[in-house]
């Protein structure tokens, strides 16, 4: 087509940046909901397709009859067709009824099916996951033995090609637990347990976030699910199972009696020291993480020392409070310890 005109130009510019647009999405973006990562997201994506489909033929079959509605004349020999003889009732009947009744029938079962097709929960899986939302940071418990069960924040890792059972729940107000790439969203309620099944197909790195407005920082309130090969994912159950570990450099140990005797350790848990608080991230393997903040930084030293001085400034309205303010030694101190913690 040779584009001839302004109008005829603005036309195929818009559909070549629609074409551009599909295309980047295509490429794997990580909120794109049509490229599912694994069978749940799948029948997710497909349903999308359905309901593009279905709205694009209505769409074009509305544009043309507008289009032949606005430049008929009358006597011509349309006019003459059937559905015309009476005073166009025939139009209303079949425009306004039986299409709207067949296209929304035809989502109504496809809807239905892929929601049969969604098990809320699986018979064995691989991974039991409780996921508690809190305003605004992801808690991640991992179950099993008691010894052997650990809790992580904002960053999931799973094992690729297993199912993962997740039970969700919220310990303030409702939020939504939503990975597009692997899972439709999913409300976490205070007092209500949820359950979802999930799998990735493909190791890497996959990006969720609240989606249901929960206050002043919802917008960044993020997750990482990151899906490994079967032998790595072991080995780092293994090394998450730990307790953090004893240091010997007398910096590191100043860090830690400084994050045991401020406040950090009425909110934070470190395993095997004596924080042992329950409102806030596990710090356990904090360096192992590699976001700050649900998603909101990533995990460096510069960050993480601007986070302790005023992790308000950096994302406000948080549950961590502005602390007393600490001399440079244990500043540095405690982010050493912090970053040791891998
Ligand atoms: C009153 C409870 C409370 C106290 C006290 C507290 N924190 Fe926090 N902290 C939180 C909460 C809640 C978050 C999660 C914030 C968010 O992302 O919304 C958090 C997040 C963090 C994070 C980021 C964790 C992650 O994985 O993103 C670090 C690191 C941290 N705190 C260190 C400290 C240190 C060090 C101290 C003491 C100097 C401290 N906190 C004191 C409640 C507290
Ligand atoms: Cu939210």
């Amino acid at each position: 087509m040779t584009p001839r005109g302004p109008w005829c130009r603005s036309v195929a510019g818009l559909a070549a940046a629609a074409a551009a647009a599909l295309a980047a999405g295509c490429g794997g973006a990580p909120f794109n909901t049509l490229t599912g990562g694994g069978p749940e997201a799948r029948l997710l994506a497909t349903l999308g397709w359905w309901l593009i489909a279905l709205v694009s033929l209505t769409i074009v079959v509305m544009g043309v009859l507008i289009v032949w509605g606005a430049l008929r004349r009358r006597g011509s020999l349309t006019e003459h067709l059937p559905i015309d003889a009476d005073g166009g009732k025939g139009w209303i009947l079949i425009g306004g009824v039986a299409v709207p009744v067949v296209v929304l029938s035809v989502l109504f079962f496809v809807t239905l099916g892929t929601l049969r097709a969604l098990p809320g929960t699986v018979a064995d899986p691989a991974v039991e996951l409780e996921v508690t939302a809190h305003q605004w940071w992801w808690e991640i418990d991992y179950g099993g033995r008691p010894s052997e069960r650990f809790s992580v924040a904002n960053e999931i890792h799973v094992p690729v090609g297993e199912k993962i059972q997740v039970r969700l729940t919220s310990a303030d107000v409702i939020h939504s637990f939503w990975v597009p790439r692997l899972f439709g969203k999913l409300d976490a309620i205070p007092g209500h347990t949820n359950h979802l099944v999930f799998e990735a197909e493909r190791p890497g790195v996959y990006r969720g976030e609240c989606a249901e407005y929960c206050g002043v920082q919802h917008s960044n309130m993020r997750l990482l699910v990151v899906a490994h090969e079967p032998a790595e994912f072991r080995s780092w159950v293994e090394h998450q199972r730990q307790p953090a570990a004893m240091p010997s450099d007398p910096e590191l140990i100043s860090g830690r009696n400084a994050f045991e005797q401020y406040a950090c350790a009425l909110c934070h848990t470190i395993r095997g020291t004596q924080a042992r608080g329950g409102v806030a991230p596990d710090l356990t393997h904090f360096a192992s993480r590699r976001t700050l903040g649900a998603g909101t930084f990533p995990n460096t030293r510069a960050r993480l020392q601007a986070w302790i001085v005023n992790a308000q400034g950096m994302k406000p309205g948080i549950k961590m409070p502005k602390l007393a303010q600490f001399d440079g030694r244990t500043l540095n101190a405690l982010a050493a310890y912090l970053e040791s913690l891998e």
